[in-house]
């Protein structure tokens, strides 16, 4: 299906190469699922790409996480991930004053170098992401950030007033891709959706086919509901790399999402 087709408005809205990108993958995977890779290993998250890479469309990653973490070994996880067309997000949360997001762009993880999407916050304001995108033009490469402007975890302080201001500093900059927003709430993401509008993505944690609640305060809604509700990319962690089956899993919430943008 052509892309245009698939994502009508968004496709014509939204301005940056990334999100096209994205979309493009989309329709050629028929799924809209974004693999949260949280595993301790190099060799974990191998073989994790390896199973279900062909029904996602990114390789969402917690570098911090990995155990023996190092240059050389990462190199064939991005080399792996890109063999099956996914695009690579960085999910560090950044939050720090631009000069020091910059530098921390950099450092042992060289995220700048391999990241084509990363995560901020942004509750030290605006400057945060003309940080990040010095760092991608540092090394001559084009990223794009996805602004937190809700979190899918119980009791969390992005208040409706933190939300709004946070789509002003996405508006402002061209850096800005999208927002992540609550996957667990098809009302919340209606709201979001609303004030959004069509020019950017927002991408959603918090979906699951079968839990509601999760470990830890994690919470859960149907990744069906979440497309309807205006999210364009359904991020899914534990339903895929603890499933017993992660391949068939991978499937069930590619067919789930990449249905419910049709109906969309
Ligand atoms: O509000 C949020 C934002 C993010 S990016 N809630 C989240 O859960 N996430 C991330 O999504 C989190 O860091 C994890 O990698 C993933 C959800 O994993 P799951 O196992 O619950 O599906």
């Amino acid at each position: 299906m052509k892309a245009e087709d698939a994502w009508g408005a968004r496709w014509a809205n939204c301005a940056h190469p990334l999100s096209h990108e994205f979309m493009r993958i989309a329709c050629d995977k028929e799924s809209l699922v974004v693999l949260a890779a949280d595993l301790p290993t190099i060799g974990g998250i191998m073989q994790l790409i390896e199973d279900v890479g062909d029904h996602v469309c990114a390789l969402k990653t917690h570098v911090d996480m990995v155990e023996e973490f190092n240059m050389e070994d990462w190199g064939r996880v991005v080399e792996s991930a890109r063999a099956k067309g996914m695009l690579l997000f960085e999910d560090r949360k950044f939050a720090d004053i631009g000069r020091v997001a910059q530098t921390q762009m950099g450092g042992l993880y060289d995220i700048r170098s391999w990241a084509d999407l990363v995560t901020s916050h942004s509750v030290s304001g605006p400057d945060v992401v003309d940080g990040l995108a010095a760092a991608w033009e540092d090394v001559e490469r084009v990223g794009g950030v996805l602004l937190l402007a809700q979190m899918s975890s119980s009791g969390n302080l992005l208040e409706e007033p933190y939300t709004e201001s946070t789509l002003e500093i996405g508006r402002a900059s061209p850096h800005v891709m999208g927002y992540i927003g609550n996957g667990s709430s098809g009302s919340e993401l209606k709201m979001l959706r609303s004030k959004v509008g069509e020019g950017r993505m927002i991408w959603t944690p918090g979906v699951n086919l079968s839990a509601e609640e999760g470990v830890l305060g994690q919470r859960y809604g149907h990744p069906a509901e979440a497309v309807l509700s205006g999210s364009d990319a359904i991020i899914v962690g534990s339903g895929i790399h603890k499933s017993e089956d992660p391949i068939s899993a991978a499937r069930e919430y590619a067919s789930s999402s990449w249905g419910a943008l049709l109906e969309r």
